[in-house]
């Protein structure tokens, strides 16, 4: 294992939907009131060997008066894997969904597309200010749509969509819908109060989502092969999925 700290970026070499998706995030980001948010100092941005090649992460991350973390993590291995995973986790005093995305690419080739606002709420609802919004956008269709894990079902919404684009034209659809949700997300967040008496509530649906996405084994794999299994637990848990502070009892 190896690891190493430098400033250089990835995303002008990544699948042109990566990079496409990676600036159009932090375009819409940028109407937010963005500070940083610190990861821990050595895996802000990482270099490790699986199979012989070189594995690259490259982490940005904010918060804003709505959100606890906003992660955009870029990943290449070797020339063949390019991986954008984005997550939002809202303050949890604040009735918001979680935006998630992953994109991973395998030799320039789509095998898994997803983008998710995921409720707040225990009973798993997204608020029906986002069911309007989110059914007002125009039904996008794609020729294969993907099934989610086991771990997926019970934390993503009945507007997730997870599929594996054929076509350059759906790569383009994918784009949009994922920008669609994402600027419903943010132009929504501006309006939003903070609600403390509903706190726990919202802290243990964020800390649910969080253990089902640390059960994601095809993530554990890559990450456990270029690194360690100790290294990706650390990593899944503390970057990817952090769980936030316990509820009060
Ligand atoms: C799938 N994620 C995958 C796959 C790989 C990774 C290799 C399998 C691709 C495929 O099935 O075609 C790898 N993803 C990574 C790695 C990182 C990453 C290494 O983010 C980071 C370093 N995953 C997320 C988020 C969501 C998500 C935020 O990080 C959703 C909001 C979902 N990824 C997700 C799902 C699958 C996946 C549902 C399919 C899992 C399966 O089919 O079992």
């Amino acid at each position: 294992m190896s690891l190493s700290v430098a400033t250089s970026t990835i995303r002008q070499h990544q699948h042109p939907l990566v990079s496409q998706l990676a600036d159009g995030i932090e375009a819409i980001w940028q109407q937010l009131d963005l500070s940083p948010y610190y990861l821990p100092e050595d895996l802000g941005y990482v270099e490790g060997k699986l199979e012989g090649e070189k594995l690259v992460i490259e982490n940005r991350c904010y918060q804003t008066p709505q959100f606890r973390k906003m992660h955009l993590e870029l990943a290449k291995i070797g020339k063949n894997l390019d991986i954008l995973h984005c997550v939002m986790f809202p303050r949890p005093d604040y009735e918001l969904p979680i935006f998630g995305c992953d994109i991973v690419s395998g030799r320039g080739q789509i095998s898994a597309a997803i983008v998710d606002l995921s409720a707040a709420t225990t009973e798993g609802n997204l608020t029906s200010e986002y069911i309007s919004q989110l059914s007002q956008l125009t039904q996008s269709n794609y020729s294969l749509p993907r099934e989610l894990p086991e771990w997926g079902k019970r934390i993503f919404s009945e507007f997730c969509c997870f599929v594996k684009p054929t076509t350059p034209a759906e790569e383009q659809q994918f784009l949009a819908q994922t920008q669609a949700y994402l600027d419903i997300h943010v132009q929504t967040a501006l309006t939003k109060a903070p609600m403390p008496e509903r706190r726990s509530e919202f802290l243990s649906r964020q800390r649910y989502y969080c253990k089902q996405q640390q059960q994601n084994d095809k993530t554990r794999r890559v990450l456990e092969k270029a690194f360690d299994a100790q290294w990706a637990e650390r990593y899944m848990t503390t970057v990817l999925f952090d769980l936030p502070e316990a509820p009060e009892a």
